[in-house]
């Protein structure tokens, strides 16, 4: 691929001895903090055809004015008044999904490419990744507007990578905080601290540029999309694998994620829950 700065990131020569550099330096980052930053991972000379590819797709994304809290889950009367849980925030970004971006731009020949997807599992210390079967939810293109935020959360996943493809004029910033809880430990209270601006120690603020790729482990970091300001949009490409092959996302996240879902989740979901295939 003639988009990628294979001098500095040799895709195509894995086990060389710059491949095993950064492929090291890469996991140290991950493993102490939970997020490391590949700068200037696409050639300057496609950064303007990954920004405009995105701004062309943006306006297809689904908006849904939505509440939410920290743990996207129900909002439930029995949760005790401290639990972080309770606080509510307004959903300020919108996703592109993988349908309504051409298979020609930048974003998606990277997420396809069997040399990127190799390199990316080796920096997670993964055997390998695959690409969600899912047809909308595998490559999306995020997109945050002047005045909102991508409030507080965790990922469902736990390993993301992403790319911003337009940076605002102010504001957009990724925000988070490594390990602020672990497979054993919720951590409500530090959790809370940070939703409520009590406390703002635990939160790293990240520099992106365009064309910069991100890798992150968000299960266990707390992150958000700070408020966008000035006039420009924010947009960045997340680029979702997994373990197994063959996941697709549920009808009902789907449909509140896109507005939409297709036969091919409805199929999915159907046959996730039958034992044979037999018509009766
Ligand atoms: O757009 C970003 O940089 C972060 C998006 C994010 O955290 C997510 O989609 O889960
Ligand atoms: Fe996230």
């Amino acid at each position: 691929m003639n988009i990628v700065d294979t001098a500095r990131y040799p895709l195509a020569d894995p086990g060389s001895d710059a491949w095993e550099r950064v492929v090291s330096r890469t996991r140290t980052e991950l493993r102490e903090l939970g997020c490391s930053v590949l700068p200037e991972f696409i050639l300057p000379s496609s950064w303007e055809a990954l920004r405009r590819e995105g701004a062309g797709a943006a306006p297809l994304a689904y908006y849904d004015v939505e509440e939410t809290n920290v743990y996207n889950i129900a909002f439930d009367d029995d949760l005790p008044a401290e639990h972080p849980g309770r606080i509510v925030m307004q959903r300020g970004n919108a996703f592109v999904p993988r349908d309504r971006i051409p298979t020609d731009s930048v974003i998606h020949r990277l997420y396809t490419d069997p040399s990127f997807v190799r390199f990316v599992a080796a920096c997670f210390e993964l055997p390998e990744l695959h690409e969600l079967a899912d047809p909308l939810s595998g490559l999306v293109l995020n997109v945050v507007q002047p005045g909102m935020e991508h409030p507080w959360h965790f990922d469902t996943n736990e390993f993301t990578v992403s790319m911003l493809t337009q940076e605002p004029e102010e504001g957009g910033v990724f925000e988070y905080c490594p390990n602020i809880r672990s497979a054993g430990a919720e951590n409500f209270g530090a959790v809370r601290s940070v939703l409520t601006g009590a406390d703002r120690s635990p939160v790293r603020a990240l520099t992106l540029r365009p064309g910069d790729l991100q890798l992150f482990k968000g299960r266990y970091a707390l992150h958000r999309v700070s408020a966008v300001r000035g006039a420009t949009a924010r947009h960045s490409a997340i680029f979702a694998y997994s373990e197994r092959p063959g996941v697709m996302g549920s009808v009902a996240r789907t449909r509140q994620l896109f507005g939409r879902v297709l036969p091919a989740h409805r199929d999915a979901e159907r046959n996730a829950v039958r034992v044979d295939q037999l018509l009766d």
